[in-house]
């Protein structure tokens, strides 16, 4: 591999080098990092006076040591306009991560945008508008002008509705309290927008309705609980490669203390390879059921405590509701909501039919239940924290899965006490806080089949990318290449003309059926290819950010380095954006309007802050969270005394739930029946096709390989995605490892390549999702739940061979991923 052999040695980091507080901008672990900065010109010595670690760096250092960091943790940045050496390494002292990284969060240096090593030379500097048949660098000024000139004409004239917005909602880079409380504020307070949607999804909605609907939060544990616990019963996820961090300094120790392991899985993945060692395969159960019947093993699992008298009499009796239907099914509401009895009426299901449906053993499933729920032989109370993301979340009957899940925590009192939880895992971490989305409405418009449909005039688009990471996308591009098109035509034709010529004929085309496409990334993004205006945004680091972790760890994540080029975070775009709509919308004579729009006097990111998350949260500030470090508080604070925020460390604790906003407090149970394929469509694909197409994420990867596309040691690794296959299938259709692949079927066509993997099923690949190279969202279909919750983890498809292996993933190696640790 030709990874870095130019280099021999780093510099040492000298005594004096300036320490920041980082958090890691990537997965929702939120892992602590200590970047480290310092001028070109100097470099530490291995005197212990002349380094950071004030130890003798001229002895051997040991296996563990903190005087250690790979060439991936180094780079060259700009800071305050200078070159400066920089070193981003884990932090020993967090509690998060207690000194370990990952493949991704300990390459974030060298994914640092610098001109002296040439790292990330893809990230935009300036904003650029289609001009004259291309992109063209040009002033914030005139960016601006344009984008808020043709916003304003268009919701004037018609109405706000016209205005389509992509927005993240998540914490971490391309979010934050700042970032999401400045898009929130332009899109929520001085406007009303209700066509938005969120960057993974195509709705404004919530992942998880059910849960918060029976009043649990989804991030309501502390990590500790997964040492404190007995069991852990992992759904649909893959922490090892996906919360790594979380898996290695938590779920490890667990299950070395003698935690059991139960993993809901169609799939054997690398968490459940590698819990077997950890604990044993004596202690790790592996359902691999039938792909989305996880809710008829739910139910059939909460059948059984109920049958056995495991349930936690005392908790059900003063915590959960008590007086049948609370809540009845109706639109907003994919199922009913009630007390334990209520719900049985519906959830009952015997193990023998869970077996049916499931494709599991019925004797499986009982061990699983006596697992999460037998009282030990003391008969004191079983510990079990539950955990889930996205093989139930992008599933089959969202709201009905996970809230038959979360039934089974709540019958065993397995909520806001330690070794309990029932939580997300989680993606990005969290850092929403904007004003109220009541508008919006629910369900939600869907957004994507809105602009499919012709509607909407005018497309904001904040970090995402929906080329690479949208449902029935083969259609969404069509379309959205095809109306972004028509604005492009318009402009070309309008070359050489004035400001009023342009925005003239820029409306003239939206409404013949045009979409004028506004897009703010970091990057040129493959949906960027359609916008008229893109606008640079800077990163995590290259602005102080705020977020919160799936523990709800909240920290400040300190500027180290300058944004590249005119860049700037995304807090102060939406603040510039509303400055300018603000202008335009009183030139244009509507005073009023234009009043809305007031409130952005941001100089900087803890402005914005200050403005929006400061406001609701009086205690916190960015001098107390940094006192905080790395460590920082978990959510909600509830105080500050001598010198520290306090925080909670679990929800729940006093067994009162809110979350549904009842006065009552009561947990509810969710009437989780069992429906097969709820979304549409489903079930004609699986009947139609030979392979489920599952589709995943691995360690390596982060996202939709926004950076990873520039980063040499992914793209050795994994020039195209791959397609994990099971070698009889390969050889039935004389594939070799390496070849390229494609999956065909009515929403379709994508392609990767085609990864030897003996412990997959017949007939089911998974392929790794978002790939710049081959969107798996090409071949999902546009099903949804009744709440616009898409199911992209199911569909089927069928495969044919484009071609032998390439030069690229010739060189590769195939072996498997499952290795001894
Ligand atoms: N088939 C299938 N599809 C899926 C999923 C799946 O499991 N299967 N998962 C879904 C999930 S959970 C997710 S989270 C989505 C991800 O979908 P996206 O959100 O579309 O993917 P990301 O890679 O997170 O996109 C980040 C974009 O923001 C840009 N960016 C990064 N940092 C910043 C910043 O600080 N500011 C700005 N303005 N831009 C920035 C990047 O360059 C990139 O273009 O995909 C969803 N789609
Ligand atoms: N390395 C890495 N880590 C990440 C990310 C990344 O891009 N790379 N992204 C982050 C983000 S935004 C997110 S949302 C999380 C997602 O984290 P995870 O949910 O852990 O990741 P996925 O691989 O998308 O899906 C998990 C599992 O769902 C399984 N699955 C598919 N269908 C079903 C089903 O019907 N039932 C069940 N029970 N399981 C099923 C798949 O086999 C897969 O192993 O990861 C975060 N962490
Ligand atoms: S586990 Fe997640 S937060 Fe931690 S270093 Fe890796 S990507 Fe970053
Ligand atoms: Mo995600």
């Amino acid at each position: 591999m030709a990874y870095k052999r130019h280099i021999d040695r780093l510099p040492i980091i000298p005594a004096d080098a300036k320490e920041h507080n980082v958090t890691c901008h990537y997965c929702i672990v939120g892992c602590g990092y200590k970047a480290y900065t310092w001028p070109l010109h100097k470099q530490g010595g291995t005197a212990p006076g002349e380094n950071k670690f004030g130890i003798d760096l001229s002895e051997q250092q040991y296996q563990d040591t903190e005087a250690w960091y790979a060439p991936s943790m180094y780079n060259v940045v700009r800071q305050d306009g200078k070159d400066v050496h920089l070193v981003v390494k884990p932090d020993v002292d967090c509690v998060v991560n207690s000194g370990l990284g990952s493949i991704r969060g300990a390459r974030m240096a060298e994914n640092r945008p610098s001109k002296v090593t040439g790292t990330q030379q893809q990230r935009l500097s300036d904003p650029m508008v289609w001009r004259n048949g291309v992109w063209q660098p040009t002033s914030w000024d005139d960016a601006m002008d344009l984008v808020t000139r043709v916003t304003a004409r268009v919701v004037t004239e018609g109405s706000e509705d016209d205005l389509v917005v992509s927005m993240f909602d998540h914490g971490g880079s391309a979010g934050g309290y700042e970032n999401t409380w400045g898009t929130g504020k332009l899109y929520f307070e001085s406007m009303k927008i209700k066509n938005c949607r969120i960057h993974n999804r195509p709705a404004y909605n919530s992942e998880v309705h059910s849960t918060r609907d029976m009043g649990i939060d989804e991030l309501n544990y502390a990590y500790e609980d997964y040492v404190l616990t007995d069991t852990i019963f992992m759904v649909g996820a893959n922490s090892m490669e996906t919360q790594t961090n979380l898996y290695l300094n938590h779920m490890v120790p667990g299950l070395q203390g003698g935690a059991k392991m139960v993993v809901v899985d169609p799939r054997r993945t690398l968490t459940v390879h590698s819990s077997e060692q950890y604990a044993g395969p004596e202690n790790v159960l592996h359902l691999a059921i039938n792909e989305g019947t996880d809710m008829a093993l739910f139910n059939a699992i909460l059948t059984y405590i109920v049958d056995q008298g495991w349930t936690d009499s005392d908790f059900v009796a003063n915590s959960t509701f008590q007086g049948g239907e609370a809540v009845a099914q109706d639109s907003a509401h994919p199922a009913g909501l009630g007390s334990l009895d209520y719900a049985m009426q519906t959830c009952r299901t015997s193990l023998d039919e869970a077996a049916e449906i499931c494709g599991v053993s019925a004797s499986d499933i009982q061990k699983a239940a006596e697992w999460v729920a037998m009282p030990h032989d003391d008969g004191s109370r079983r510990k079990c924290v539950t955990c889930y993301e996205k093989g139930i979340i992008w599933g089959n009957d969202n709201y009905r899965t996970i809230g038959a899940l979360v039934n089974i925590a709540i019958a065993t009192g397995n909520v806001g006490r330690e070794g309990g939880g029932v939580c997300r895992l989680g993606g990005h971490q969290e850092g929403y806080y904007r004003p109220s989305d009541a508008h919006v409405g629910r369900p939600a418009e869907y957004i994507d089949q809105f602009l499919i449909r012709g509607l909407g005039g005018v497309h904001h688009i904040w970090a995402c990318d929906h080329y690479k990471t949208t449902l029935n996308a083969a259609e969404f591009k069509r379309v959205h290449k095809r109306r972004s098109d028509m604005v492009k035509d318009a402009i070309d034709a309008a070359a050489g003309g004035t400001r009023e010529q342009m925005v003239d004929a820029i409306v003239a085309a939206i409404n013949a059926g045009g979409l004028f496409v506004v897009d703010v990334d970091i990057i040129h993004s493959q949906i960027g290819q359609n916008a008229h205006v893109i606008l640079p945004a800077c990163e995590s680091n290259e602005m102080n950010l705020t977020s919160m972790n799936g523990e709800r760890r909240l920290r400040l994540s300190e500027k180290y380095m300058d944004p590249y080029g005119n860049s700037k975070p995304d807090c102060l775009i939406a603040a510039e954006m509303a400055w300018n709509m603000e202008r335009v919308l009183r030139d244009m004579g509507h005073d009023a309007y234009a009043d809305q729009f007031k409130g952005y006097d941001w100089q900087t990111e803890e402005d914005a802050f200050m403005d929006g998350y400061n406001t609701g949260h009086p205690e916190v500030t960015y001098d107390r969270l940094r006192a905080m470090g790395n460590n920082g508080v978990q959510e909600p604070v509830v105080g500050y005394e001598n010198g520290a925020l306090v925080g909670t460390k679990r929800l729940y604790a006093d067994g009162t739930f809110d979350r549904h906003g009842r006065d009552d407090n009561k947990a509810l149970f969710c009437a989780a029946g069992w429906r097969g394929w709820q979304a549409a469509g489903k079930a004609r694909e699986q009947a139609a096709h030979k392979f489920w197409i599952n589709n995943v994420r691995a360690n390596i990867f982060w996202q939709n390989q926004f950076l990873d596309q520039k980063n040499e040691f992914v793209q050795d690794r994994f020039p195209y995605p791959f397609i994990e296959m099971n070698p009889d299938d390969m050889v039935e259709m004389d594939l070799n490892p390496g070849d390229l692949i494609e999956i065909i079927n009515d929403n379709g066509v994508t392609q990767g390549m085609v990864y030897p993997t003996p412990s997959s099923k017949r007939n089911q690949v998974a392929m790794v999702f978002g790939s710049p190279a081959g969107s798996q969202g090409n071949v999902v279909n546009p099903g949804v739940n009744e709440l616009v919750l898409p199911d992209y983890k199911h569909c089927w498809g069928d495969i044919r061979k484009v071609s032998n292996a390439t030069h690229e993933t010739a060189g590769i190696t195939f072996k498997s991923k499952e290795i001894m640790l």
